[in-house]
């Protein structure tokens, strides 16, 4: 199949979902088309069945605000038409599936009908889109989609909340692929780990867009408490509006010498292969793909019980789960874990074994089977 995948080039998940989906059916043959106004941060190798279309939108005086929406649409008008896809994906509401909706009417005109896929990540419905600012629209676009699907129940239960959907909702959960996780630690990392922690100190990380909603300041209170107990160190990856407050804090709670703020980073993988637990106390949370990768690597999870969050961590068996805010519990339920080389073991092993519920082999052929389905409706 010729596939049209539409997503945001960063280090945000929905994006990073988007790219190794098309780089994994790219593997399977398919002909994949991605389309963005950046080159995708994962999009790191070169594929013959991968080609990158940019958008650029027009840069004129009048505009307060470019238009990107429809250079966008023109965007997918042209390679839908010069490329012949088959069908298009779009990754994240807004403003992809309205622009979606908008090239595949201007395409009816030149007699192509092509059908369009609208996945819904999370913050496009919790946070952005049900703002009365894009409400309308977002309705419209999900209702007029071919197909929608959700990366979790929980957002699926939300989008029916909030917005008015006449349409089909089907649950797809975001994935890993393993290979590209590790747990056995190389030479290079055991160095590297000795560097972090010379002295045998536990290592906990946390990787995200240090957004508000991630509670990265819950990360520091609950590594504050970890350390009170046991050595430990901390690594705080990705970068975001939050981060200076972030670095005020750990000067506060004079943890500085123990928390290594590496800004973003390419591949999570190379942090998780020396973490022994990720942190994620997240406000609003639709999957929480960070913490599935530091599942694939054979890190367990504290996590918040928030939004898909149970779906991804299995409460007492992949970590533990706690109400959001409850740093306390988070800390002791991290040190319960950290605690004893024999349970940490444990939880390792449980963790990667959790995981590979999200195997790209068990979800590939799931986006697959709606293209094909969409493709012979025509
Ligand atoms: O919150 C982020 O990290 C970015 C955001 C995005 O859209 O890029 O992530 C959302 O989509 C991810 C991939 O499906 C999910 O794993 C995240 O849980 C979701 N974020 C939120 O719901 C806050």
């Amino acid at each position: 199949m010729k596939i049209g995948i539409v997503l945001y080039p960063t280090f945000g998940g929905s994006g990073i979902v988007a790219t190794e989906l098309g780089k994994a059916l790219a593997k399977k043959g398919h002909e994949i088309h991605f389309i963005s106004y950046n080159q995708p941060v994962r999009l790191d190798h070169f594929d013959p069945n991968i080609r990158y279309h940019e958008v650029r939108p027009f840069h004129y005086p009048l505009f307060d605000y470019q238009p990107y929406e429809l250079a966008l649409t023109s965007k997918l008008v042209d390679v839908v038409r010069y490329e012949e896809l088959d069908v298009l994906h779009v990754h994240y509401a807004i403003p992809h599936a309205s622009a979606a909706y908008f090239a595949k009417q201007i395409l009816k005109t030149h007699g192509i009908d092509v059908p369009f896929i609208t996945t819904l990540h999370g913050t496009d419905i919790t946070l952005v889109g049900k703002h009365p600012a894009f409400e309308p629209v977002i309705t419209f676009s999900i209702n007029e989609s071919d197909a929608v699907t959700v990366v979790s129940q929980s957002l699926k239960d939300d989008t029916y909340k909030h917005f008015a959907i006449e349409n089909g909702i089907e649950v797809i959960h975001n994935f890993v692929e393993h290979s590209l996780y590790h747990r056995e630690e190389s030479s290079e990392d055991t160095a590297r780990r000795k560097e972090l922690a010379p002295n045998g100190e536990r290592i906990v990380c946390h990787i995200s867009n240090f957004r508000k909603v991630k509670r990265v300041e819950d990360v520091v209170k609950i590594f504050r408490l970890i350390r009170d107990k046991i050595p430990a160190k901390l690594i705080l990856a990705g970068d975001g509006p939050e981060r200076f407050k972030i670095e005020q804090m750990c000067k506060e709670f004079q943890v500085c010498d123990d928390v290594e703020m590496v800004g973003n980073v390419q591949s999570a993988s190379e942090i998780h292969c020396i973490s022994d637990l990720f942190i994620l106390p997240s406000e609003t949370e639709s999957f929480g793909l960070a913490a599935l990768e530091a599942l694939a690597s054979g890190v367990p999870v504290i996590s918040s019980d928030a939004g898909g969050l149970p779906e991804v961590n299995k409460n007492g068996y992949s970590g533990f789960l706690s109400k959001v805010g409850n740093v306390e519990e988070m800390a002791k339920n991290a040190l319960s874990i950290l605690a004893s080389d024999e349970t940490l073991a444990q939880f390792k092993e449980q963790a990667y074994e959790h995981s590979l519920k999200f195997s790209l082999n068990n979800i590939l052929p799931q986006y697959e089977a709606i293209y094909e389905r969409l493709i012979k409706e025509k």
